[in-house]
């Protein structure tokens, strides 16, 4: 296999550890903080988790390691998308585990929970590891959306790390994937396993975040990856002076993704789908507000322009979010096989225009069809359209040339619009983690072993005070029940991690939405380059623009 010469040079990066995890593994010791609460519902929350509910917030520190010798066989899974760094957490477990004794023992599970149910996996060694040090993708042994969520899964679980003697799971996750491991956790304690379950937080999409958890990993690469390319499309733009870019960028329903980008290149317009759902923006408010944009700027004779778009964005837009509730009641169970039956478009609009409340009907008459048609293409496990294949940004930018259209006609607009369109999500995904995500992750991993050792069950592995160099970081751990709460799943009360969604009174959308008024007439735009992996700290180490202005 041909290596590139950055991949070389990346195997001899030494990600750094929080300084209380510098000493060796024999001078850590356990800091005891407070018992914690769910966020909310705790009586509930309680009920759920008798054996893992309410237990102490730890931090470790500087002192004589007093954990048990044990052997440790341990089972690592990643679960969901790709996220930057993935790879380090678990060099990091291993490195961890190989120093506290080389006997232990390391399984990755592969292609996600399936891998555990199917019992399919490899045994790391330093050979196999080295390979993947400091380098981006899942590739490692894969990953999946499987869902370890029943009672029959979970005594397959057990039963797999009896049979290789597990004595813990790792499992690197979002929050669906967290909260199925607080759940295994109970699970495993109410049967008397003795296996223990860690949690580590990943995803790019930046919404498994609390007052504990600063951020997701993967969010720091993928976000400086997409800055990236939108600072070369910006410069591109103001180069050619003749194209308005649409960039819709992944995140599934946050708009974290986004809102970093944009804090990051300043763009003439970023919509926030959480802004949109708080202020009951139709989508002709939403349009109004993209063409003023581009009036503005064509009255100064510039032409030309970038908006980035959210993944979730549609979904918040109150008449869109009804308009998609009555399509997925129009096509649920058979009446899709009758829909899908209907040998022409005219039949298909004429069954759409039969089974829509005229309010819908009327939301989805102005959309272009193109967009019509993707709300009854594809549907999810559940029957749902999904909503992220929906290509918003054309959506937008069609709405939006017919509003000029109409400006022209009434002569307050003479310039030209003509759009491009680009989706930023996988080309982010697996990139090199940033030294930040590097450091970020493989301190994730290692902690997660020193939370093994000392016996911990059902706790996420926390790295805090990541604002600061890593020297500073805190290293410890947080039961994962404190961050649940109850929410309504699929027409059943379920305990959930609570999703981080952009707060409008939060310090980034309060930097944002003071400057830009300015950002959306003015061309000031800025091009962060690529990541750097090597050179000044200043250059290298930077940590996003939302935690910079979280923790100011
Ligand atoms: P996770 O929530 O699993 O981390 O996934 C993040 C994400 O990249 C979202 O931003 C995106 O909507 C989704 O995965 C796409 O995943 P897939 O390619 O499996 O459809």
């Amino acid at each position: 296999m041909k290596i590139s010469p950055l991949q070389l040079a990346r195997y001899q990066y030494q990600p750094k550890l929080p300084g209380m995890l510098r000493n060796g593994i024999s001078e850590i010791c356990v800091k005891n903080g407070a018992p914690t609460e769910s966020v909310a519902d705790q009586d509930k929350i309680k009920a759920l988790f008798p054996n893992t509910y309410g237990k102490n917030e730890i931090t470790f520190q500087k002192g004589a390691n007093t954990s048990k010798a044990k052997k440790q066989v341990v089972g690592v899974i990643l679960s969901g998308g790709q996220a930057p760094g993935g790879h380090n957490v678990i060099c990091g477990l291993y490195d961890a585990l190989k120093a506290t004794d080389k006997d232990n023992v390391l399984y990755g599970f592969k292609g996600g929970p399936s891998g555990l149910l199917e019992d399919s996996y490899v045994v790391f060694d330093d050979e196999y590891i080295n390979q993947y040090r400091n380098t981006g993708g899942f590739d490692i042994i894969g990953s999946g959306r499987t869902k370890l969520e029943t009672e029959e899964q979970f005594a397959v679980v057990a039963e797999v790390c009896k049979k290789h003697g597990i004595t813990a799971i790792v499992i690197i996750g979002g929050d669906d994937s967290n909260t199925n491991a607080a759940v295994l956790a109970e699970y495993f304690a109410a049967h008397n396993t003795g296996v223990q379950v860690i949690g580590c937080p990943k995803t790019i999409d930046g919404d498994l975040k609390n007052e504990d958890i600063e951020c997701s990993f993967g969010f720091d690469t993928a976000t400086k990856t997409y800055s990236e390319i939108v600072g070369n499309i910006q410069r591109d733009a103001n180069s050619a002076k003749k194209y308005w870019h649409f960039v819709k960028v992944m995140g599934r329903s946050a708009s974290h993704v986004a809102l970093e980008t944009a804090l990051q290149t300043q763009p003439n317009i970023c919509l926030i789908g959480e802004e949109v759902a708080a202020k009951k923006m139709s989508l002709a408010q939403i349009t109004d507000y993209i063409a003023d944009s581009v009036a503005a700027r064509a009255a100064k004779g510039w032409n030309f322009g970038v908006a980035i778009i959210p993944e979730g964005i549609v979904e918040f837009v109150p008449e869109f979010s009804v308009l998609i509730a009555e399509i997925n009641e129009l096509l649920a169970g058979s009446k899709a096989d009758a829909f899908n039956a209907l040998p022409s478009w005219q039949d298909k609009y004429a069954f759409i225009e039969a089974g829509l409340s005229k309010e819908s009907m009327a939301v989805f008459a102005i959309l272009p069809q193109s967009i019509q048609q993707q709300l009854f293409l594809e549907r999810d496990p559940h029957g749902n359209v999904q909503v992220s294949l929906i290509e918003s940004e054309k959506l937008f930018s069609a709405m939006v040339k017919e509003n000029l259209a109409a400006r022209k006609a009434a002569g307050t607009y003479n310039g030209k619009f003509s759009p491009l369109h680009h989706f930023l999500g996988y080309e982010g995904r697996c990139a090199f983690p940033s030294n930040f995500d590097a450091d970020y992750c493989y301190s994730l991993g290692y902690n997660a072993f020193m939370l093994i050792q000392y016996g911990f069950n059902g706790y996420l592995s926390k790295v805090s005070n990541l604002s600061k160099p890593a020297e500073e970081w805190i290293a410890g751990g947080m039961p994962i029940t404190k961050m649940m709460n109850i929410e309504r799943r699929h027409g059943h009360d379920k305990p959930v991690i609570r999703k981080a969604l952009v707060e409008l009174d939060g310090a980034p959308f309060k930097f944002f939405e003071a400057n830009r008024e300015t950002w959306a007439v003015e061309t000031c735009y800025v091009y962060p380059g690529a990541i750097q992996y090597f050179g000044p700290t200043e250059v290298c180490d930077l940590t996003t623009r939302t935690l910079a202005l979280e923790k100011a």
